[in-house]
């Protein structure tokens, strides 16, 4: 064994110096000619008991100090309601982009009052909602290839899309669809992000209006929702938005077509059974109640010809969106169901474009659709009506291979090398397969890959684009059980790195101590190009562009009338201008505070003690907040981030007279 690893290490080192040459002066290159094997790095190994194969994951995914990753990753932070960003190969957390719950160091939502506008666009009726669920972030594409400037995610509690500037890494701007109270298709974009695709979770009455429950086929409906997005404004705009009605099936996951596929979108569904619980009533539960049926339905949706349809004036505008019914949708050829077997999850369209993957959660097979096919059933009307009306593809007419690879498949990623891979919930693994074209027999399971545990979501470097990288894959485990230290009963997430270059092999368990992972993108690290300093002195993160409350050195000042007392700072290392704040009680306060700095990662924070205020205040931007002082006393501000020397000197006085 000692010969073994002895063995691997040189030729490992052996490598990793052949390969460092092309890289020039800065690689290790020099260090290991000259100085050999390191003389401790055998004794390290045998000292931590590492095998071979983990001395090779070690170097395959440490990052020395200084080094950048290769890919950015963006997983969804679950019931966090957040955005978490890993760079991989080293899994480190970069950071945790707060998006539908607020977040105090990034002072999100906690006084700053343009988060507070982004927040409150998701507000639903007169709920101000402060979390989250979210569960599909997607990165903006061009061409079908991941651009680098926007990502989007959905809130599955209360039907809810935002959007997140990759300049700045800040959340812009939450819309809620007005019909819908859950989401779960979403977020997916098409090939070039003119639209942002949503579909329902829960069917319920347009509007989430009441209706008794067992008026559920009557009035209960669904809908997919095409958010326009407006690169230029680098915003949805909900009135160029719109919605195409489906049955109150319970729709799951989406894709966007590509290529030859493109124009077309797809949303699998469960619950065809139309069941509506009562388990005190004495009916089935849920669980087994949407799952009687063999067959539930792809929903097979035409948004090119439906954005005509809406151009036409086709619509019912329904609570401010344009939504067109099911029979307009029908007549015009917009939407179609195909057959899909049991409880489907996921559904994945390959990087061709050609072929539609769907897994079954209760069946051990993973079913391929051609595009080519349903095209054809479409034109020979191979269908018959459910019982909405909505046309249902001959399931032997669009269904192209069945591949059986084990138990609970959920979602499917592909390499770009012919290669697909399927997450088995069940059987805790990653399936290999083999795409065949369209030879039905060259489909075939290649192996499989133990992950622990109960993996839900992969996703693959740039794996949802037209030519996805292959190398890595992490898979997104739902249970971590035994895998790190013990924190309590509620425990870290494992997002497990996978090399996948050739026969897939974990090489790193990260904990990742926040929401659960639902789906992730990863994407290369140079396409993206974020800042490191606002523009211009004054900025306003939200409207990107020179805040009128922007303040210079020297114009600090605090402005009353009346009750209403106005102050205008500015912060430089070491102190807060002004640093003394008179104010009377019951005054209405309004704060804004520019960073006058333009130095790299010269940020300032802010908090005031007694008041609900958190903000971050980075180089060149100006914030603002406001407050009642209804509470004599004196209070002290500071500086919340440590940014320099004297920063425990970055302080000031309120004082407020009874
Ligand atoms: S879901 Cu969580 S494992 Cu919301 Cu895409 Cu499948
Ligand atoms: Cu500014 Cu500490």
């Amino acid at each position: 064994m000692k010969r073994l690893i002895l063995l691997t290490m040189i030729l490992l080192l052996l490598v990793s110096a052949l390969a460092g040459c092309s890289k020039g002066k800065e690689t290790p290159t020099a260090v290991v000619a000259e100085g050999g094997l390191p003389a401790d790095a055998m004794a390290i190994a045998q000292e931590r008991g590492l095998t071979p194969a983990d001395i090779n994951a070690a170097l395959k995914t440490f990052v020395p100090s200084g080094k950048w990753d290769d890919y950015y990753m963006f997983t969804s932070g679950g019931h966090s309601g957040n955005l978490i960003v890993i760079g991989i190969p080293s899994m480190r957390i970069l950071k945790n982009i707060a998006v539908f719950t607020p977040e105090a160091w990034q002072g999100y939502g906690i006084g700053d009052l343009g988060s507070e506008a982004v927040l409150d666009g998701g507000n639903v009726d007169d709920v101000k909602i402060r979390m989250g669920d979210s569960h599909h972030p997607a990165l903006s594409e061009t061409a079908g290839d991941y651009d680098g400037q926007w990502v989007f995610i959905n809130d599955k509690a209360s039907a809810r899309v935002a959007v997140i500037d990759l300049r700045d890494f800040r959340t812009k701007q939450i819309v809620k669809d007005p019909n819908i109270i859950s989401n779960h298709g979403s977020t997916f974009v098409t090939p070039n992000t003119e639209y942002v695709i949503q579909g329902t979770q829960y069917a319920v009455p347009m509007g989430w209006e009441y209706a008794p429950i067992e008026n559920y086929k009557e009035e209960y409906r669904a809908v997919i929702t095409l958010w326009k997005f407006d690169r230029d404004k680098g915003r949805i705009i909900p009135e160029e938005s719109f919605s195409i009605e489906v049955p109150p099936y319970w729709q799951d996951l989406c894709d966007a077509g590509k290529l030859v596929s493109e124009g077309w979108g797809f949303c699998n569904s469960f619950n065809t059974e139309l069941f509506t619980g009562g388990n005190m009533q004495g009916n089935p539960q849920f669980e087994s109640g949407v799952s009687q049926r063999d067959m539930d339905y792809l929903h097979i949706f035409n948004w090119k010809k439906a954005a005509e349809v809406i151009a036409a004036g086709k619509y019912e505008e329904i609570n401010g969106m344009r939504v067109i019914r099911i029979p307009t949708a029908v007549e015009e050829g917009i939407l179609y169901l195909a057959p899909e077997p049991k409880s489907p999850h996921g559904v994945d369209v390959t990087p061709d474009g050609k072929y539609i993957v769907v897994a079954g959660k209760l069946d051990p097979h993973v079913t391929v659709y051609a595009m080519n096919k349903i095209e054809q059933a479409i034109a020979d009307k191979k269908w018959a009506p459910d019982e909405f009306g909505v046309p249902v593809l001959d399931f032997d007419s669009v269904m192209l291979a069945q591949v059986e690879l084990g138990l609970g498949p959920l979602h499917t990623q592909f390499d770009g090398q012919g290669n697909a891979y399927t997450s088995l919930f069940l059987d805790s693994a990653l399936a290999k397969w083999k795409l065949g074209g369209d030879d039905p027999a060259a489909y075939a399971l290649l192996e499989k890959t133990p992950v622990q545990y109960n993996v839900g979501h992969i996703a693959a470097a740039e794996g949802d684009t037209v030519s996805p990288d292959g190398k890595y894959l992490v898979a997104l485990n739902k249970w971590a059980l035994d895998r790190f230290l013990p924190v309590g009963p509620l425990l870290p997430q494992n997002l497990q790195l996978m090399d996948i270059t050739g026969s897939p092999q974990v090489i790193y368990d990260m904990a990742m101590g926040v929401g659960e992972p639902h789906y992730a993108q990863i994407v290369k690290a140079d396409k993206l190009s974020p800042i490191n300093v606002y523009p211009e002195i004054g900025w306003d993160p939200i409207e990107w562009k020179v805040s009128e409350f922007a303040t210079k050195a020297g114009e600090e000042r605090i402005e009353r009338d009346g009750n209403q007392v106005t102050i205008f700072s500015t912060s430089i290392r070491s102190h807060l201008t002004p640093d003394r704040i008179e104010l009377k009680q019951g005054d209405h306060v309004t704060w804004h505070i520019t960073n006058i700095e333009t130095a790299h990662d010269a940020v300032h924070g802010f908090q005031l003690g007694g008041q609900n205020v958190s903000l971050s205040i980075e180089p060149s931007a100006t914030v603002s907040f406001e407050f009642d002082a209804n509470n004599s006393g004196t209070y002290a501000y500071y500086c919340t981030e440590f940014c320099s020397a004297l920063h425990l000197e970055m302080m000031g006085y309120m004082l407020v007279a009874p």
